[in-house]
């Protein structure tokens, strides 16, 4: 039994040709002309793409007191709907919780994945234990290691903790993820706001300051450095993250910035809305941004210097949302993104001109596939590898409502905006997920998909330990003291 991709355009990151796709077994057979097969998908017209890979999510994750309401079945169900075909998300231990025990809790939630997944693991606390358990975790298959630099009192690691473990996943060829804000000042901010009597969510923006994010980026980018790692950025909304990011490739560093769909595309405007709920569905941190900052994120994108455009989708209801009324820290932190991510980036980024189809590609797909250890199993279009697949038609749009998404979450942060860009096919490992915008995903279709440690030539360049490291000076005769 075999499927024919039929009549439409390949568009990898790297090249653009029309050819027919075969798909048996889960994976890609053949690409040729004229193919013919048991089933036939008109891809005419239409886009034939590697399935989105959304690296950035929390999927029932315990935060802020309460839980991420997306559950892994309805979250893999929004991402296939909008052609992402596999999401990483974060398994999440509790200060003292052990880290293969955190997985276990990771493992029970996504066996109603309908589409691959993987994690990543985060550091929370540190000491002996956690030390040991990376190298199990990386065993596992997990390879890359978050660190919140905010949430202070939380989930928040100090400089010593983050150069610790920065250091050990040098060593175990992993990768270090930061959310880099600066946690001992925002919490100084929040606390003046609140004491001044801004309660409301706009204060959430003022608390969260660019400033606090370059200030995190920067200074996350040289503990990497001193320990001779890569680093992955996540969510980077400013231009002070962004320059910091720049700089370090200039300067031969292995460093990754990662901006979210939402603050390509909304501003800090936002927050001024009048209507409480309004805002408060939107507070997410780092926050949403001014026009200047998101003009930079996408001549970042454009010039190579941001890799990866993900979601950090983190959804909670409104319900959830009124936890804080009267008091904005207590707002839970997060919005969707993952079933709109793909259609949004198309229409405000290939329609308008600013990327081409081919870097589309590469930053929903193929340059994280790369960076996590997972190309070309995923992130590609080659015989051989799993048919995760999106037959993407451009001529097709919506406008986005909450009504009609998978998402259980009753909002939609874009909600009322246009799209011309849409899957008409989502393919996950050859199984049709979505059949001519009609849903057909199954709960528990999906596999956690194991990543190997990086290989030495993956590891940072860095240059300080050959300019610092210690020499100890000889000297012949000890200078005579006293006269
Ligand atoms: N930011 C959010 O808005 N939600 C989840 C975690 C995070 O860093
Ligand atoms: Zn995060
Ligand atoms: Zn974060
Ligand atoms: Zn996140």
């Amino acid at each position: 039994m075999s499927t024919i991709i039929k009549g439409g355009t390949i568009v990898t990151a790297d090249l653009t040709y029309e050819a027919d796709v075969r798909v048996a077994g889960g994976v890609i057979t053949e690409i040729g002309p004229d193919l013919t097969g048991d089933e036939v998908l008109d891809a005419s017209g239409c886009y034939v793409m590697p399935g989105g890979i959304d690296p950035h999510t929390h999927l029932e994750m315990p935060f802020m007191g309460t839980y991420a309401a997306e559950t892994f079945e309805s979250g893999t169900r929004a991402a296939l709907s909008g052609g992402t075909t596999m999401v990483v998300d974060f398994a999440l231990p509790s200060p003292g919780q052990g880290l293969m025990d955190a997985i276990k809790m990771w493992d029970n939630k996504s066996t109603m994945a309908t589409c691959d997944y993987s994690f990543h693991m985060a550091i929370t606390w540190w000491s002996e234990q956690v030390f040991n358990e990376m190298k199990e975790v990386v065993d596992r298959g997990i390879t890359s290691f978050k660190h919140f630099m905010a949430y202070k009192g939380a989930l928040m690691v100090n400089d010593d903790e983050m150069f610790a473990s920065f250091t050990r996943c040098a060593e175990l060829g992993a990768l270090p993820l930061v959310h880099a804000e600066n946690g001992d000042i925002v919490a100084d901010l929040q606390a003046r706001l609140l004491a001044e009597g801004n309660t409301g969510p706009e204060a959430h923006a003022y608390s969260r300051p660019p400033e606090v994010e370059g200030e995190a980026t920067n200074r996350a980018i040289m503990i990497a450095d001193m320990a001779g790692v890569p680093l992955y950025v996540v969510h980077t909304s400013c231009e002070q993250s962004h320059e910091a990011i720049r700089r370090a490739k200039q300067n031969g560093k292995r460093v990754w910035g990662e901006p979210l769909i939402q603050h390509l595309v909304l501003d800090e405007s936002e927050y001024q809305n009048p209507d409480w709920d309004h805002a408060a569905r939107r507070v997410m941190s780092p926050p949403f941004r001014s026009k200047l900052h998101q003009d930079g994120l996408w001549a970042g994108l454009q010039a190579g210097t941001l890799s990866v455009v993900a979601t950090d989708h983190c959804a909670f209801t409104t319900e959830q949302k009124r936890m804080g009324l009267g008091d904005f820290t207590k707002i839970p932190n997060g919005t969707g993104g993952l079933e709109d991510r793909l259609p949004m980036l198309w229409t405000k980024g290939v329609a308008t001109g600013r990327l081409t189809p081919n870097e589309f590609v590469a930053v929903t797909s193929t340059n994280i596939a790369k960076i996590l250890n997972m190309y070309p199993k995923k992130g590609a279009v080659l015989v051989g590898d799993d048919a995760d697949l999106v037959v993407f038609d451009p001529e097709k749009g919506k406008t986005i409502t909450a009504d009609t998404q998978q998402s259980i979450i009753d909002y939609n942060v874009f909600e009322g905006m246009e799209v011309k860009g849409l899957p008409r096919f989502v393919l996950t490992r050859g199984k049709v997920a979505v059949m001519d915008g009609e849903m057909k995903a199954e709960a528990g279709h999906g596999d956690f998909v194991p990543r190997k440690p990086h290989q030495p030539v993956n590891r940072a360049l860095s240059t300080w330990k050959e300019l610092t490291a210690p020499r100890r000076v000889e000297r012949s005769g000890i200078p005579a003291t006293g006269v």
